[in-house]
């Protein structure tokens, strides 16, 4: 069996949206062992710390823990909380190669998220930071328990909901961040950890 039949899943990508940016998921990128392995790892290891933002004046811990990887150099801040990337650790790195010509991109640096249980989130957003870019490329990759994600469009406040599973592979690009925002909303069921990776490219 080859490298790559072993590592991954064959599903066609499925189209989530083409209008005004363009996000495809790509079920079961990665096969059930190898998700577990890697999630199994990443929890154990990364360097998770629970981000403050300043909001209204306030400190306001964010329902979620994080930790940033990439090149030196590549900075990234939102809402005023500031990360300067841990240096890679293999196994971001090899998702990183793995990665790269699916998307069609180059990335510098990923932003993995912890999702303790149910009631970790992610608001309303979009990553439409100045130093992402215009039209960033974004692979979003799932481990862990599934969790719903929804995409919002700015203008027409059409909502496109999609549950994310362990080895999911999301990729997010052309207008998307421009025209539509993004959450994953609490679960109303209890629910294990999630983690998340979002590969992206910071640019200097
Ligand atoms: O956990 C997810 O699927 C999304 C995370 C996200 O939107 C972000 O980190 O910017
Ligand atoms: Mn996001």
């Amino acid at each position: 069996m080859s490298l790559q039949a072993d590592l991954f899943a064959s599903n066609h990508p499925q189209v989530i949206t083409n209008e005004d940016g363009c996000a495809v998921l790509h079920r079961s990128w990665l096969k059930p062992e190898r998700s577990a392995e890697l999630f199994t790892e990443l929890s154990a290891t990364l360097a998770w710390q629970q981000t403050h933002l300043q909001m209204y004046g306030k400190s306001i811990a964010i329902p979620r823990l994080n930790a940033w990887y990439g090149d030196a150099g590549s900075f990234y801040s939102y809402s005023g909380a500031h990360f300067a990337p841990h240096p890679w650790v293999n196994a971001l790195q090899v998702l990183r190669e793995q990665l790269q010509p699916v998307a069609q991109a180059r990335f510098n640096s990923v932003l993995a998220n912890l999702y303790r249980d149910e009631r970790d989130s992610v608001a309303w957003h979009s990553d439409d930071e100045h130093e992402l870019g215009p039209t960033p490329t974004i692979a979003s990759l799932s481990l862990g328990a599934e969790r719903d994600f929804v995409l919002r469009h700015k203008q027409s406040l059409r909502q496109l909901r999609v549950t994310l599973h362990a080895g999911d592979l999301l990729i997010m690009s052309g207008r998307l961040q421009r025209c539509w925002q993004h959450q994953l909303p609490k679960a109303n069921v209890p629910l294990g950890p999630r983690i998340n990776l979002t590969y992206r490219r910071v640019l200097g």
